[in-house]
């Protein structure tokens, strides 16, 4: 069995990111969607919040790719959660330039840590322009997002930023 890890902060899960997790779990038989904590963003949800809105997103997409894969809490380093559990590999989706140039070093890194390999996705251009950081900022001033993320997560963002259910 090969195990990889789709890495992220999930603040919250975008239909980007289930994208390129469907994708990884076309080609590899067990993904873990690793929930971290980026130091260089602050951060609105909770760590166990975003593990939840992604369990909830791969539950009710009813798609057997999905519903397979696993969802947990990246404590640390990534290397190490990725020892710990066996994984091979990295998957990470790329909107554009912007997004090679910054996981470029992550991923040579890695690999200079703990020789695990990164795979890099080229992002539908469906989802070229969400991020979850806009979607917050959407979400922030009244704005509709519920075609950018899975059900369940608008609710808990408004909630989150004190804005009226809608
Ligand atoms: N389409 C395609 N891909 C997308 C989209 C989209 N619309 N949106 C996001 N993505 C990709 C991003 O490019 C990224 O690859 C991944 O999805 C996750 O995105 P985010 O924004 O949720 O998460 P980030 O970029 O804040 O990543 C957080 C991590 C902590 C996972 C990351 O910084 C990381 O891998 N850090 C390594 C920590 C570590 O061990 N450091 C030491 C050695 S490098």
């Amino acid at each position: 069995m090969t195990t990889v890890v789709c890495p992220g902060s999930f603040d919250p899960i975008t239909l980007g990111h289930l994208d390129v997790v469907r994708r990884a779990a076309t080609m590899f038989d067990d993904v873990v969607v690793g929930v971290a904590k980026n130091p260089g963003k602050s951060g609105l949800l909770d760590l166990e919040t975003r593990a939840g809105l992604v369990r909830a997103a791969l539950e009710s997409s009813g798609e057997p790719g999905l519903v397979r894969v696993r969802v947990a809490v990246v404590p640390g380093l990534l290397v190490d959660f990725c020892r710990e559990i066996g994984a091979v590999g990295v998957v990470k989706g790329l909107r554009g330039g912007g997004d090679f140039d910054a996981e470029q070093p992550m991923a040579l890194m890695n690999r200079h840590l703990s020789g695990v390999e990164t795979i890099f996705l080229p992002g539908d251009q469906r989802y070229a322009h969400v991020a979850s950081s806009l979607v917050k900022d959407i979400v922030r001033h009244g704005g509709p997002v519920d075609d950018l993320v899975p059900a369940g997560v608008p609710e808990v963002l408004r909630a989150a930023l004190g804005q009226p259910a809608a």
